[in-house]
């Protein structure tokens, strides 16, 4: 380190791992890390913080306040929800390319020119198709992919009429959708109008403008997640559970050790095939290495985490601090979440960072040309490069900490309907009745990011914690999961020792642990479809809105995490931020989000910076939305004899 830290390393992380390689990083003089830049950089710029710089045109950059609009006479309100707007639109960009790739692989599949890849799980196909009102019995299987693509490539062109995708959501959600104006049509088309409304002089009004932010999030959950996860399943396999293990103590003192990195499966499906390859082996063993050890970070991590057991080295906050240890061969970055700092840590250290996508480049690193038809070769030639580079590891940069935890992860809804209802019986039954007799007061999706500003895992693992203390089931997905994977809440047994009396009798009795790793960041579009299944299984209202569900993202830093956050609340369903949006400039905009906005789509934002006050609010939303369903009714336990077991008809 060039300077002194501002914050020690205890107070940077929780997790030991993670405070010895920080300790490491300094003793080594790498030059900085993402604590140590948060720290350089101070306080934020206020005017950005708030929300009210504006610099979408050249007779500014403006600074707004409520006494001084921008040279166009745009007011704060105006400015503030115009940024937000391009800020979801960002994030919606991010996740449907990643889905516009993969409706690219499928289709390539579906004609024959998808080198290794395959339909790896048919029934996922076929039900998808059914789902997307495709006729798919008398279709080969290849034929039904293609139809699939065919379909899902038009919700990215559509001109008019609203996506297909949206009628996946219940129908009173839909009918809320219509209403108010927000049922977004294609998904390029819904992008490039929200960049078109938000360029100088197009739309002031900071409602409509809040409104085109739900409208681009809906294409981002409905649309763009939710055909990216459903194509990641189709091709490379719908996830089960899967024990495997997670933080930095994953990496292997001999093994060539290659870390994947980023959020898109399809190259790292590759690299999972060819690690057992005995070519790959034999010249692994040629260098003296006792074979390939792949591990993920970020969202790639859990893509191979869930379908393949790969371990998770860690999460977002963690990638430095990964090739820290010095016993990284090689790191793979596709897109989104690595950090432009990468080459420069690997400076310090034999590291090579390889760049696997053309949209995504850094000074520094090597950049290797992917085509999926080539995928299998492509990927053995990245592992061969690790493999030589084994021997330039330099023993004394090497201290591969000791911690890692046991984890469960790869629930899919798919596998859930399973485990609750059994094979031939698949239903949301009995969650549905656990939430209704009240022995699962409700459901909690914690997700999102680390941020660099904060304390890196602490508020998402108090919050997971206190959580199912109080029997409320937790999901998650993306780096929260990978928090809660390093800190051992992923293991059943640890999970139902913490859990509330109630909630731990009925995972017992169904079979799931009471903290379900659902999967990478665009897999929260499988949240959406667990709330709908919720809703559809009966019980526990018609829409998403009225059922006992709530999404939480305690750290969240992206633009992805954003319009995360718009597509739960435009579906119904309220959002805990642990730290606000950049719009704190303009009280009208704050104002509806946290609070108009629920008049409009049943549910608004919270921004909570302190974790016990954010449990409590989420514990009192569950019990207000029990209270409308009429459950929470004191039911009288009484011991049944003969006559009332015969009344029962059961
Ligand atoms: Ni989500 Fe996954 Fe992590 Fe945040 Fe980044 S990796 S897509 S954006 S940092 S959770």
């Amino acid at each position: 380190m060039a300077e002194e830290r501002q914050r020690s390393p205890r107070e940077i992380a929780v997790d030991e791992a993670s405070i010895a390689m920080l300790e490491k990083a300094d003793a080594d003089g790498v030059e900085n890390d993402a604590f140590s830049r948060a720290d350089e950089q101070g306080k934020p710029c206020v005017f950005g913080t708030d929300g009210v710089c504006c610099r979408i045109c050249h007779m500014g950059p403006c600074k707004i306040s409520e006494y001084a609009p921008g040279v166009c006479g745009a007011t704060v309100d105006t400015v503030a929800a115009r940024n937000l707007l391009r800020q979801v639109a960002a994030g919606t960009s991010a996740h449907s390319d990643h889905a516009r790739h993969l409706v690219h692989l499928l289709a390539d599949v579906a004609q024959g020119r998808g080198g290794h890849y395959r339909i790896s799980d048919e029934t996922r196909l076929r039900a998808a198709a059914r789902l997307w009102g495709i006729e798919e019995h008398d279709l080969e299987t290849l034929e039904c992919a293609g139809r699939l693509a065919e379909l899902f490539t038009e919700e990215f062109r559509l001109q008019d009429g609203s996506l297909k995708t949206l009628e996946l959501a219940p129908k009173p959600r839909q009918a809320v959708w219509k209403r108010a104006e927000i049922a977004p049509s294609g998904i390029d088309r819904t992008i490039v109008e929200a960049m078109h409304r938000t360029n100088m002089g197009v739309d002031h009004d900071y409602r409509n403008l809040i409104k085109g932010a739900l409208k681009v999030a809906i294409a981002d959950g409905w649309g763009g997640s939710m055909i990216a996860t459903t194509i990641s399943d189709i091709l490379f396999g719908t996830p089960k559970p899967v024990k495997s293990r997670a933080n930095l103590g994953v990496l292997e003192a001999d093994m060539v050790n290659v870390l994947v990195h980023g959020h898109e499966p399809a190259l790292t499906e590759m690299l999972v095939v060819a690690s057992h390859d005995p070519e790959i082996r034999a010249a692994a063993a040629a260098v003296g290495a006792k074979g390939v050890n792949l591990a993920g970070i970020c969202c790639t991590a859990n893509e191979v985490l869930m379908r393949h057991g790969v371990p998770v080295a860690g999460n977002f906050l963690q990638q430095e601090l990964a090739i820290v240890t010095g016993a990284v061969e090689l790191m793979v970055t596709d897109v989104q979440c690595c950090m432009a700092s990468l080459p420069e840590v690997a400076k310090c250290y034999h590291t090579k960072i390889l760049t696997s996508n053309p949209l995504a480049r850094n000074d520094g690193a090597e950049a290797v040309h992917f085509e999926p038809e080539q995928g299998l070769k492509c990927a053995k030639e990245i592992l061969r490069k690790a493999i030589a580079n084994y021997p330039h590891r330099d023993p004394k940069k090497v201290a591969i900490p000791n911690q890692q935890k046991p984890l469960v992860a790869g629930f899919s809804n798919e596998t859930i309907f399973e485990m609750l209802g059994g094979r031939f019986r698949r239903s949301f039954r009995p969650l549905n009745d656990a939430i209704i007799t009240g022995r699962v007061r409700g459901v909690c999706a914690v997700v999102g990011c680390t941020n660099a500003r904060g304390k890196m895992d602490e508020y998402i693992l108090t919050l997971t914690q206190e959580l199912i203390a109080r029997n409320v089931l937790v999901l998650q997905t993306g780096c929260a999961a990978v928090a809660c994977g390093k800190a051992g809440f992923l293991t059943p047994e640890t999970a139902l020792e913490m859990a509330g009396p109630t909630l731990r009798e009925v995972c017992e009795a169904v079979g799931i642990p009471p903290v379900l790793h659902m999967g990478s960041c665009v897999d929260n579009s499988r949240l959406l479809m667990a709330v709908t299944y919720i809703v559809e299984e009966g019980g526990l209202g018609a829409d998403l809105s009225e059922a006992p569900v709530i999404g939480a993202a305690p750290e969240w830093m992206s633009e992805k995490a954003i319009a995360i956050g718009h597509y739960f609340v435009a579906s119904g369903v309220d959002v805990v931020l642990g730290h606000p949006f950049h719009t704190m400039g303009s009280k009208n905009v704050t104002k509806l989000l946290c609070g108009e906005l629920e008049s409009i789509v049943g549910a608004k934002f919270h921004y909570i910076s302190n974790p016990a006050r954010a449990v409590e609010v989420i514990c009192e939303h569950l019990e207000k939305k029990r209270n409308a369903l009429g459950i929470n009714k004191q039911v009288e336990r009484k011991l049944l004899d003969m006559k009332d077991r015969r009344e029962l008809h059961v």
